[in-house]
């Protein structure tokens, strides 16, 4: 019988992130080790979720989050695997996550020392666990203005998405997949549960210029602007002659939704609303990474009048618009919501 062959030419995560600093003069490996930590993270959280139905973890836990949400127990766990991989990892000054009212800062010798803070969605879409929808994290990585040395502060959390040295995200789908930008480009890796590691399945990912897909909740259609309600029915009265029919598709978890449009080509909204202007995405767990991954692929990102990465934070918690997608759909919609 011959020995089944195996592909040498698969790298795992790791593989992948150690290969990129040859790449990088000076590099300390510093933001390779921190995304290996956040991928370590994902593995735990995915255990968790497969098994989601079957264990007491399904559920409310009882409390209401920062945001006034309910906080679902997986929401925890999840919470709590990516503090802890970060806070014992040698990268990471301190952590915001949308989960947590305020910031945490490390404030121990290494940590202090560390280049990097991370702010996080642990779990997006959780109103989409009881109902075995794919669900996501997401994360941010701020270089820190600080000094170093010294422990991070308020300063290193807001800053603009320009400033990101790295954003991704994991979905918790069919197949689980870890996707991340730097500005050397988007890469994705498919979790491969035989051996536990993320595999590079798709490298250099690239937004594509057009698309035929439009995600919107269209529950929300005569709430939102006008500008807005013209440019979705302007999808929907897209023919063939004219780059149609177009398809809507809006799963109502923001990381399932976006990951697709970023494979197949298409358009994610989130805009304000008559009861809540500035929608419901946090610019800085959400907004932010997605709008720096769009960016790097080749796609954009905006709160209807401006670019997501140049908007300057004032606080944690911070709530946006949301516009991002393939290249000529958004200057479609740039041209609808024009002044
Ligand atoms: P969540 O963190 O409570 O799950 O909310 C975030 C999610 C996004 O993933 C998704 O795009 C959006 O909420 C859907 O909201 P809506 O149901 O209002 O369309």
């Amino acid at each position: 019988m011959t020995a089944p062959m195996i592909n040498r030419q698969v790298l795992t995560l790791d593989e992948f992130t150690i290969r990129q600093l040859r790449h990088i003069p000076h590099a300390t490996g510093e933001l390779s080790s921190l995304l290996r930590d956040i991928g370590l993270a994902a593995k735990r959280v995915n255990v968790e979720v497969n098994k989601a139905g079957l264990v007491d973890i399904l559920g409310d836990a009882g409390a209401v989050n920062v945001q006034g949400e309910d906080v679902k127990k997986l929401d925890i766990y999840a919470n709590n695997q990516l503090t802890g991989v970060l806070r014992h990892g040698i990268s990471c000054a301190g952590i915001g996550s949308e989960e947590l009212n305020d910031f945490v800062v490390f404030d121990d010798e290494i940590s202090n020392k560390s280049k990097y803070v991370v702010l996080f969605d642990p779990l997006d879409g959780s109103s989409n666990i009881d109902v075995n929808i794919s669900i996501g994290t997401i994360f941010s990585v701020l270089r820190r203005v600080s000094e170093p040395g010294m422990p991070c502060n308020q300063a290193d959390f807001l800053q603009c998405g320009t400033r990101q040295a790295a954003a991704g995200y994991i979905v918790y789908g069919s197949s689980t997949m870890m996707v991340y930008a730097t500005r050397r480009g988007v890469n994705g890796f498919t979790l491969d549960p035989s051996i536990g590691e993320f595999c590079l399945s798709h490298p250099n990912i690239k937004y594509p210029e057009d698309g035929k897909i439009y995600s919107v909740n269209h529950g929300n259609f005569f709430q939102y602007s006008e500008p807005v309600r013209n440019y979705i029915l302007a999808c929907q009265q897209k023919t063939a002659a004219n780059g149609g029919p177009y398809t809507e598709r809006y799963i109502g978890s923001m990381v399932a939704d976006v990951h697709r449009n970023l494979i197949k080509g298409g358009i994610f909204m989130y805009p304000g609303t008559t009861a809540k202007p500035e929608g419901k995405l946090r610019l800085l767990y959400e907004c932010n990474p997605f709008a720096f991954i769009a960016e790097v692929a080749g796609g954009k990102a905006t709160d209807g009048h401006r670019r997501i990465l140049d908007i300057q934070p004032t606080h944690l918690h911070q709530r946006s618009p949301f516009f991002t997608g393939s290249k000529h759909m958004m200057e479609e919609l740039e041209q609808h919501l024009q002044p």
